[in-house]
């Protein structure tokens, strides 16, 4: 791509951009979307943003049963992010499906179900219960939950039982998009990602939280009830960028939803360079709830005062040569000196 100003943006004049993705083969009005966990079925936002104005709306991970979660406290501040220990909290696919998903359907919104299963035939029931509801565009594969008894059933933590898992829930739900969300905590991110890839994922999550630990100051003990507990926030955005970096370099034509620590328009751009198509805002609403409305409205503005006019083109910039992006002819030339 020509004629674009990759520095910060220096003038406030608001050109166009076209927003729209395509994630997963789904079309999306806009890149922005909200991430798992971080506001359950997305009523929680309503008071703050249009859930039918985000890219997707990302539900908590839900799971075949109704589950209370671990004990409190279950959630503990830390520099520059925070650590929860919630333990899949959730009334259950059946509820959602009567109370939550048709919520989001009725406003238009579309909504990205995160499911979570202790085997590989829970995902497949889940996949099967959801394919083909209203308001669903994809389903979000949630095999690296860190809040979990055994490090064993972490799926994501070995690349073939990620494979098995995304496997089954492509075979389950035929036709419907599949976004397998991935951990950090393994030692090559890349060798799961082709796994998942080469078992049917249509793109993946990138990434979940790390697994961490905080130790309270005044008793000496776990802050968390549970011990250990799922970092996120700004502390992990490197991590998170990394990750999808280093997926793009190795699947570049695999889409990738990029979360992470994301709380302005500018680090969604950031995630989008690396190689993300799509960004999932997350800790950042606990503080602002309307951070996702928020991040896209600045991200259209770094866009456009660099002169993209499309997301798309921003997507994997990070990766190509300076030379290649130099503009090529007179009008390119022109153009990049406005931004
Ligand atoms: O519910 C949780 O404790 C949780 C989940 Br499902 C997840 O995927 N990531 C996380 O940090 N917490």
């Amino acid at each position: 791509m020509t004629g674009v100003s990759v520095f910060a943006p220096q003038y406030p004049a608001h050109q166009p951009v076209d927003l729209s993705v395509s994630l997963a083969g789904v079309r999306l009005p806009n890149p922005v979307l909200t991430a798992s966990g971080c506001a359950a079925a997305g009523r929680e936002l309503e008071p703050f943003l249009d859930v039918a104005s985000l890219g997707a709306v990302v539900t908590k991970s839900i799971m075949v049963e109704p589950r209370s979660g671990r004990p409190t406290p279950r959630m503990a501040e830390t520099p520059s992010g925070m650590l929860n220990s919630i333990g899949l909290q959730g009334p259950g696919v059946e509820e959602f499906c009567r109370h939550d998903l048709p919520w989001l359907a009725e406003r238009g919104a579309r909504a990205v179900v995160s499911i979570a299963g202790e085997s590989v035939e829970e995902y497949a029931r889940l996949a099967a219960r959801l394919r083909g509801r209203p308001g669903l565009v994809a389903l979000e594969v949630n095999i690296s939950c860190p809040n979990v008894a055994d490090r064993g059933s972490v799926f994501a933590c070995d690349p073939m039982a990620a494979a098995r898992v995304v496997a089954a829930v492509r075979r389950a739900a035929p036709g419907t998009p599949v976004l397998a969300k991935l951990s950090p905590d393994v030692t090559s991110i890349v060798d799961v990602a082709l796994a998942c890839a080469e078992a049917g994922a249509h793109g993946l999550t990138l990434i979940n939280t790390l697994l961490g630990l905080a130790i309270d100051g005044d008793t000496l003990r776990p802050s968390l009830a549970g011990v250990t507990g799922g970092l996120s926030g700004p502390a992990i955005r490197p991590v998170a960028l990394r990750c999808v970096w280093q997926v793009h370099q190795a699947l570049p034509d695999l889409p990738l939803l990029g979360v992470g620590g994301i709380s302005s328009g500018l680090d969604a751009l950031t995630f989008l360079a690396a190689g993300a198509t799509a960004v999932s805002v997350g800790t950042a609403v606990f503080g602002d709830p309307g951070a996702p409305a928020r991040v896209l409205a600045e991200l259209e503005i770094e866009l456009s005062s660099r002169g993209f006019a499309a997301v798309a083109d921003v997507i994997g910039y990070a990766h190509r040569s300076a030379e290649a992006e130099e503009p090529s002819g007179p009008d390119d030339a022109a153009v990049g000196e406005l931004g």
